[in-house]
């Protein structure tokens, strides 16, 4: 319906009058989004109705985690918000973890909640949950919509803070009278928040004092994580480090973020990290933090970590600085335009010629490495020929565990978001549903989502999906018939006691995929595992692949809990 134009009206555009629910949708159009993920229920009915009647792309999954991890494998890869719509209570709760998941690992997630209606909350009405109150520590902030009148502004401050500054995710709690309501659709309105200014452009002294640490420096080494992806700052970073010759280390979800086969690219740091990456850290003279929160997975025993470094901290959230580590040099802003910044500075480079040659030798020295055993099939053989059977150019998503550090170890990323796991939280479910955003975000791409054997079993239902719409995502399980990762520790750390971690029995993952109509593959032996891979990748459609490994092999190298980053164990002997 059209109506009148209001006196704060910003375009000529005439404002219409909405229900709640049609604003959402509007919204959504407004912001770009062209698919959303979720799942229906009471509380949110009605903007189920408006997005029957609008048509607007709906992805329905099997279980809202599902949805959720989803939409993070869409932003993950796309750079846009995902966009995640369920149903209040049970609705809501069940996409608490990927909410969690989605702040450690700052991704830009808009999720929307159905809520009782504003007239019962507070009463333990049917299927009412304190999202406020649970999402409050794990959101980038929440919002309860208490009117119809003010659902534009939300909406629109929603969008702006999830995908603004460090991207995060943002709840809105959505009352079902709200939804039902009628109000003004204005969205055009400008943002005013003045507590919300996140700092872009960083300060330019600090940019020159930056560089003339750089040009001191000996033994320089760059930390580079994922806030360079999230500000699509790779090529800066490159021209940068071949500029000034400093070598590269990545974090977990830095990966992908400067190339996987680059001279001058060092490998993953921290517990799982190689022994040469590691140990340029420990020895390095400057160490360049770029977009990294040096969470304690990287940096082991903090007592030893880079004892001889001046420290330079560039980060967009000035509450990551000094949070961890002593830093000398702060700079907040964006990692583009702090590169771009510091490349117009133009630094003199510093004489680190000898430093690279030594870390060039190290890491000839100690590669990662592994032990083959006739026909079994090692893990990281299954990556490295996943890498080469695609070229190195698929998305690889994954859980956690053992899987996920030899994914990072062995598939080199080359490119900038081919890679999505879940690094801060450590989410067991996320990597297939994960992978079925992904294939949403590049329809065109070969997206592959290694897994473990647990932790499929925790989403395998959203196989719905892949069998719906045959979206073509391969699901690889790294199947050792057990918690692998867990199992290791228990190994290593608990006297061997195998504590609920082994599976006596599993499904048969190859007849569970036809089920739903998906091809299953099965390989025991390594002499089969190349010719299966390519058949997985020639099948247009989605297949899984039940890869059944070495069930013993752990995770090496290895700082075990509390030794520092030079005190690696099971490095090449
Ligand atoms: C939801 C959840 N529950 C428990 C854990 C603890 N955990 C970390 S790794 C792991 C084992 C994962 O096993 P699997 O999925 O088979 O992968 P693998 O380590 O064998 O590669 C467990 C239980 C977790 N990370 N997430």
């Amino acid at each position: 319906m059209k109506v009148k134009k209001n006196e704060e009206q910003t375009s000529n555009e005439p404002i219409e009058e909405l229900s709640g629910s049609g604003m959402l949708i509007a919204a959504l159009a407004k912001e770009g989004v062209d698919v959303i993920f979720g799942y229906p229920g009471g509380a949110i009915l009605p903007t189920y109705d408006e997005i029957y009647k609008k048509g607007i792309r709906h992805i329905l999954a099997r279980h809202e985690q599902g949805a959720i991890h989803a939409a993070q494998g869409y932003a993950r890869v796309s750079g846009k918000p995902g966009v995640c719509i369920v149903t209040s209570g049970p609705g809501a709760t069940n996409v608490v973890t990927g909410i969690a998941d989605a702040m450690i690992d700052s991704l830009p997630l808009v999720v929307i909640t159905g809520q009782v209606a504003t007239t019962v909350i507070g009463t333990d009405a049917f299927q009412e949950a304190d999202m406020i109150g649970i999402t409050m520590p794990i959101t980038k902030h929440n919002y309860q919509v208490r009117s119809v009148e003010e659902l534009p502004r939300i909406l629109k401050e929603a969008f702006h803070i999830a995908t603004t500054g460090r991207p995060g995710p943002v709840l809105v709690d959505l009352p079902k009278d709200v939804s039902l309501a009628t109000g003004l659709f204005d969205y055009d309105k400008e943002i005013d928040l003045p507590g919300y200014q996140p700092t872009i452009v960083p300060n330019r002294l600090q940019i020159r004092k930056v560089n003339e640490a750089v040009s001191t420096a000996k033994k320089p080494v760059i930390l580079a994580g994922a806030g360079v992806l999230h500000g699509n700052a790779s090529d800066e970073l490159v021209t940068f480090v071949e500029k000034n010759q400093i070598p590269v280390v990545n974090t977990l979800l830095g990966l992908g973020c400067f190339p996987g086969e680059h001279e001058l690219f060092l490998g993953m740091g921290g517990m799982h990290g190689t022994y040469t990456a590691n140990m340029a850290i420990h020895e390095a003279d400057l160490l360049i933090s770029i977009g990294a929160r040096f969470d304690d997975r990287l940096t082991g025993n903090l007592a030893h970590f880079a004892p001889e470094a001046r420290v330079v901290h560039i980060d967009i959230d000035p509450a990551e600085i000094g949070k961890n580590i002593e830093t000398e040099i702060p700079v907040v802003g964006d990692a583009k335009k702090a590169l771009q910044m510091l490349l117009e500075e133009n630094g003199e480079p510093g004489d680190t010629k000898e430093w690279c040659s030594k870390l060039q030798q190290l890491k000839q020295e100690y590669p990662l490495w592994y032990k083959e055993d006739g026909e079994t099939i090692k893990p990281q053989q299954l990556l490295e020929l996943i890498h080469d059977v695609t070229n190195g150019e698929a998305i690889v998503t994954t859980d956690v565990g053992q899987h996920q550090m030899w994914s990072a170890q062995f598939y080199k990323f080359n490119r900038p978001n081919r890679w999505v796991t879940s690094g801060g939280l450590g989410t067991m479910g996320f990597g297939f549903p994960a992978a079925i955003g992904a294939q949403f975000a590049e329809p065109e791409a070969t997206v592959i989502s290694v897994v473990g054997d647990a932790g499929f079993q925790m989403t395998a239902q959203e196989m719905s999906i892949l069998q719906e719409l045959n979206l073509p995502v391969k699901i690889v399980i790294v199947n050792n018939a057990s918690l692998g990762m867990v199992r290791q520790w228990q190994q290593l750390f608990h006297g061997e006691r195998y504590s609920n971690s082994l599976f006596p029995i599993q499904p048969n993952f190859v007849k569970l995929a036809e089920a739903y109509d998906i091809k299953g593959i099965r390989v025991d032996a390594k002499s089969d595992l190349r010719a299966a891979l390519e058949e997985m990748i020639a099948h247009p459609g989605p297949v899984l692949m039940d890869i059944r490994v070495a069930k013993e092999e752990n995770v090496y190298p290895m700082i075990a809990p509390g030794k520092g980053q030079h005190q690696m164990e099971g490095i090449k002997p």
